[in-house]
């Protein structure tokens, strides 16, 4: 009897595991980006892989560098038989139609990154999303900045900053008002912060728009600068090369912290890039894809805001901070 009846629970329990690893076959994920050539994107992709992997799933990774594919991207997914998406759009302004796009296609959507808005520039929080508590980081990045002021014995009101902006970017916009709050409360000048827009959010872009503020401001010789992320202050630390300056007057600090920033690192040499705030690509691209295959697999739906954090890193600690948060 004993026997028989432990024939039918094995029995019974091979059928449950059959079947679940045929739903975890049948699960397609989408995983969109902005900007594929990223290396932050490119370790994001890399984590989601990982994801897939472990649960036996398809993951469909897409670069969509403007509005029109990313729109596409979803009808793509859809027309693959994918169950759900998760986005760092080219534009949050888009989100009311991605939103709609993704209902039409049956998709289930996260985004990542960067929040969407609706016309009126406030957040979808009915949209699961995962971002970076910009504002903290943000200040981490403006206390870096504080902290080698003091320690180089610079004038704090003679030093310039470069703010390299993304105005239309909520993220972005968090990310350097919160360095520059915290420049000012320990005496930082507001009249000696200069905007730098980007045109887009890439090394080339900062370059030329902290070029002009550099040109326009030639008496100023000491130069803080910051960014929304480790692109754009990279952008601005290479400004401050062409115009002459050297790596110890110049103090930027970026966000971040994949190859863009080890890279300049590993150089031989400090350059001005003197810290990045590392955030965490494998909660970004790891837990989202998890989060997203249990709101598939399970209909266990994601917490609607999920904000991670960052750790300064500079080039005497960045090996173990990355350690730290399980990078390697
Ligand atoms: C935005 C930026 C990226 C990265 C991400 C967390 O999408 O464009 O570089 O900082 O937030």
């Amino acid at each position: 009897m004993r026997l028989w009846k432990n024939l039918l629970m094995a029995g019974a329990m091979s059928v449950l595991v059959v079947s679940a690893v045929a739903a975890a076959a049948d699960v397609k994920i989408g995983f969109v980006v902005k900007q594929p050539e990223e290396p932050w994107f490119q370790d994001e992709w890399k984590f989601a892989d990982i994801a897939a992997k472990e649960k036996g799933f398809t993951l469909v990774k897409i670069a969509a560098e403007d509005g029109e594919k990313a729109l596409s991207a979803i009808d793509n997914l859809g027309a693959q038989g994918a169950q759900g998406v998760i986005i760092c759009t080219p534009d949050v302004k888009l989100g009311p139609g991605l939103v709609a796009r993704a209902n039409a296609n049956q998709l289930k959507l996260m985004t990542v990154d960067d929040r969407l808005v609706n016309s009126k520039g406030k957040p979808l929080e009915n949209v699961p999303h995962m971002g970076i508590s910009a504002t903290k980081i943000g200040e981490t990045v403006g206390q870096a900045i504080v902290d080698q002021i003091k320690a180089r014995g610079w004038n704090m009101k003679e030093v310039g900053a470069i703010r390299v902006s993304y105005d239309q970017l909520p993220t972005a916009k968090d990310r350097v008002e919160g360095a520059i709050s915290v420049l000012k409360q320990n005496g930082f000048l507001a009249q000696n912060v200069f905007d730098a827009p980007q045109s887009k959010t890439d090394t080339e872009a900062a370059l030329n728009a902290a070029t002009v503020v550099l040109n326009k401001n030639p008496g100023i010789k000491k130069w803080v600068a910051f960014g929304l992320n480790d692109e754009a202050v990279l952008g601005a630390v290479r400004a401050t090369e062409v115009a002459g300056l050297k790596a110890t007057d110049v103090v930027a600090v970026g966000i971040g912290g994949s190859d863009a920033a080890m890279n300049e690192f590993k150089k031989p040499s400090a350059t001005g890039f003197y810290g990045s705030v590392i955030i965490s690509p494998k909660r970004h691209g790891y837990e989202t894809t998890i989060n997203m295959y249990n709101w598939v697999t399970a209909n266990k739906e994601p917490e609607k805001l999920i904000l991670t954090s960052g750790k300064l890193a500079t080039r005497d600690t960045y090996k173990d901070v990355r350690k730290e948060l399980g990078l390697q």
